[in-house]
Order: C-alpha cells, then structure tokens, then sequence
C-alpha cells in the first residue's frame, strides 16, 4: 500500500486473477472473509483468493437478523458458540471499525409447559458449561419489556423465559467489511463478480478451480457458499443432508428506542430486535417448501405482523419499510457441517441454515487452523459431514429460534 495515503476503508479491488494461489475460499460471505483473515493473520497464508459471485457480504451474512448468543442445546454447540461469542467482543477494537456490536440480553419466550420443560433444560447445560442463563418467570420478561403484552390477548399467555444475558445484536455488513478489510491489508485478494464454474479434482486431490474469469491452480479450496452449498457439492461428487429453505426478515420504520432486550417466541414463530437506527428487524419461521430463491412475499410479512401485533398490540401503525429472503442451508439435526471431506483439499464450512451468523468469527477462526494444517479443529470435530454416516448427530432443534 502507498503508505502516503491512510489505509483504504475497504478493500483493494484487483483487476487480475493470478493463475495459482495456495488456497482458494468461495463465497464472500462472513464466513470465507473469516477464514481468509485468520489463515493470513494467524497462520501467514496470504497467497489465497477469496472468490465472491456477488458482492461481500451480499448472500446470508447481510441478510439476517443478527442474533448472536450460546445458549444452546448440545456441549458441543455451547462450547462452539460461546468460543464465538467470547472472539465478537473484541472485533470492533480488532478491526478499528464500529460493528455496533450491542449486548442487549435475549429472552426465548416459552408459551407451553413443553416449552417451559425445554427451557429449563437448556439453562441447566448452559449453566454447566459456565453459560449465563437462567430461566424467569413472566414478570421478569414484563419488568424487561414493560411494552409486551404477556398475556398474548389471551391466546397464548408468557409462562416463562429463558434469559441469555450475553445475547447481542451486530451491524451484518459491517462484519463483512471488517473481516475483508484485514485480510485485504495482509495481502488476501478478494475478487467480487468471480463466480466458480467447477472444482477440479484429479486422483481424489484438489487441483484447481473453473471461474467465469479463467482457470486458477489450487491444491485447497474452502467452500463456504450457506444456500449454494448443493451446487459446490455436485462439482465434487459429494452429497450431503443439507436442504434449502427461504428464510424471510423485514424492518419497521425507525422509532425512538423502546425495546432494550431481544425477544424469541417459538410458538408465536417472531423474533425480535430494535437496532441501533431505531428500526425493528423481524424474522419468522423457514418458508414451508425447498426453493433455492431469495424471493420474499406478502404471506410472510402478513402473518409476522399478526404474530408481532399479539406480543405488541402498540405497534398497529407502524409502518414496515423492507422486506427480503435468504436461503438458508438446512441440516436434519440444525447443526453445521464442518471441516476436511472425502476429497483431498476440499473442506466445507455449510449446513448454516437459520444460526450461521454468531458463528462467523468462530467458523473463520477453526475453519483457518483446518485449512492451514489439514486437520479438523478440536471445537470442529463433531460438525463432520461424517456424522450422518455414523449416526453421531448434533441435535440442535430445540436451540434454532426459529419455527420450522
Ligand atoms: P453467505 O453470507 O451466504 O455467503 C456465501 C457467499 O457465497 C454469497 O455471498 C454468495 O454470493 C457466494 N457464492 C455462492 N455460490 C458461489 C459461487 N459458485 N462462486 C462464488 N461465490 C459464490 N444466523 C444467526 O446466527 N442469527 C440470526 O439472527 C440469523 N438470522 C437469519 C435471518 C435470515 C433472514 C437469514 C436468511 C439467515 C439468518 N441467519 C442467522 C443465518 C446466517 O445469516 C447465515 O448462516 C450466515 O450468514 C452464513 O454466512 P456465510 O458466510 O456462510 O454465507
Ligand atoms: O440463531 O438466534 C438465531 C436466530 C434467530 C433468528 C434467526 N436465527
């Protein structure tokens, strides 16, 4: 870099492809902007090329409502998510880039004695793992969220919560930025407008990869591509479990603050939070049906605001500005798929469905030790693509927020 000038806000845009680089990440989404900045940053791997169709940040990670926590379900989803949420703290700093990472607590909302019984659960191996979480009673969540109507008008009234008080909210783009913007300064290209045709793979090696701008040697490839993961897949002769379902957000117009904490109801299928600009983000449920389109309709943004209306009766004229879809990458047990595969060089970071985003710093973190060393990561070595051929799954239902 011209060291006249300051460094640039972003990153350098190249205007050439290299014919060779040590390692190849497809998709610049959080996750393969991660994994290029530790593998640069913590193992000295700069000859690497992180090939983007799009834009950064322009799939899932700048899609989705931001939810960052650990209260899960499984050891091996608690310890994975709170090494993840341990690593968000210290990004803004890192980066020197405001990512409004904002700790705001997280209540998941239980309407039924079933759900109740999986809340408890939940806080009790959470707080085996050292996971601040705890289960409260309705009037915690009104003291909280004097604003809610726990009632439900009547339909289907709060009987408790599970409060995670670590949970945060972050400015999505941002962190495709951050993460972009350090790998670029260490010399990673990040190449926009690239798309990858087909993965070469000769004796059951990684040899290289097709693009839309001409051919590149390689013996790695990462693939981190959430929703396009089947097609990769297919390039390499491997099959996964993994399905794509749309997943819908919207945003109300922007209000003074009044909702402090994040607010999940599984039976209600809303998820709620108020960002820094004031706006309400929302999510619901997965659409019903596979389809691997980021169309969105007015099916989704009807029922959300129903379901919205009953938490919040207040909110009957404020106005929803945008609405948008993803596609999210599904496992049969709601966990991800992680690390080397049966092709040498390949490895997959996928099967991030509707949960992906908290996990971008701890995914770009183990995913850059695995590339680098060509072993999985101790925190990985459960997510394998293995594990549905050895019945060994991670079942992460009751955590996923989100209704399915
Ligand atoms: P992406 O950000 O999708 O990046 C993949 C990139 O690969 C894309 O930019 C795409 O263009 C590129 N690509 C695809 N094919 C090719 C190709 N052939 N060549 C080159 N590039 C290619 N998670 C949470 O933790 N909390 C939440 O609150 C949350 N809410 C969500 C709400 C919605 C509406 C959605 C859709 C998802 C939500 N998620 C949430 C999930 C989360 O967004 C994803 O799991 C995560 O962002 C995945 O990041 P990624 O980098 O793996 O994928
Ligand atoms: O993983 O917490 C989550 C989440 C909330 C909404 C979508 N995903």
């Amino acid at each position: 870099l011209n060291k006249k000038y300051p460094e640039p806000r972003m990153f350098r845009q190249r205007d050439r492809l290299k014919s060779s680089y040590d390692a190849v990440i497809i998709g610049g989404g959080g996750h393969g902007l991660a994994a290029a900045y530790y593998l640069a940053r913590d193992y000295g791997l700069t000859n690497v090329a992180v090939l983007e169709k799009g834009y950064i940040g322009g799939g899932n990670t700048g899609r989705n409502t931001t939810i960052i926590r650990s209260n899960y379900l499984t050891p091996e989803g608690v310890k994975f998510y709170d090494e993840s949420v341990r690593l968000w703290q210290d990004l803004s700093q890192e980066f020197d880039l405001n990512l409004f990472y904002s700790t705001r607590g997280h209540f998941t909302l239980a309407h039924t004695d079933a759900s109740v019984r999986t809340m408890r659960h939940r806080a009790e191996v959470n707080k085996h793992f050292g996971i601040d979480s705890e289960l409260v009673s309705p009037q915690e969540v009104q003291k909280a969220c004097p604003y809610m109507d726990v009632n439900c008008g009547g339909n289907v009234p709060v009987l408790g919560a599970l409060y995670h008080a670590p949970g945060s909210i972050a400015r999505h783009d941002a962190v495709a930025w951050g993460y972009g913007r350090g790998a670029d300064l260490r010399g990673v290209e990040i190449h926009q407008q690239t798309e990858v045709l087909g993965v070469e793979v000769t004796g059951g090696k990684v040899t290289g990869v097709k693009t839309s701008r001409g051919h590149i040697s390689t013996p790695k490839v990462l693939c981190a591509v959430a929703g396009s993961t089947p097609r990769i897949l297919q390039m390499v002769e491997l099959r996964s479990p993994i399905y794509i379902h749309p997943l819908q957000a919207m945003v109300s117009e922007p209000m003074k603050p009044w909702l402090d904490p994040i607010i999940v109801s599984g039976s209600l299928h809303v998820y709620v939070s108020q960002t820094a600009r004031g706006e309400l983000v929302m999510g619901a449920s997965l659409d019903p049906y596979e389809l691997h389109s980021t169309r969105s309709t007015f099916d989704f943004t009807e029922s959300l605001a129903a379901h919205m209306l009953e938490l919040f009766p207040m909110l009957s004229h404020v106005k929803v500005v945008r609405q948008w879809a993803g596609m999210a990458d599904m496992t049969p047990d709601f966990a991800p798929i992680m690390g080397k595969t049966q092709v040498e060089g390949f490895y997959l970071d996928a099967g991030w469905g509707t949960w992906g985003f908290k996990a971008t710093p701890v995914c770009g973190k183990t995913m850059a030790y695995t590339v680098a060393s060509d072993r999985n990561h101790d925190l990985i070595k459960d997510f394998s693509l293995s594990r549905f051929i050895n019945h060994a799954l991670v079942g992460e239902k009751g955590a996923a927020s989100v209704g399915h």
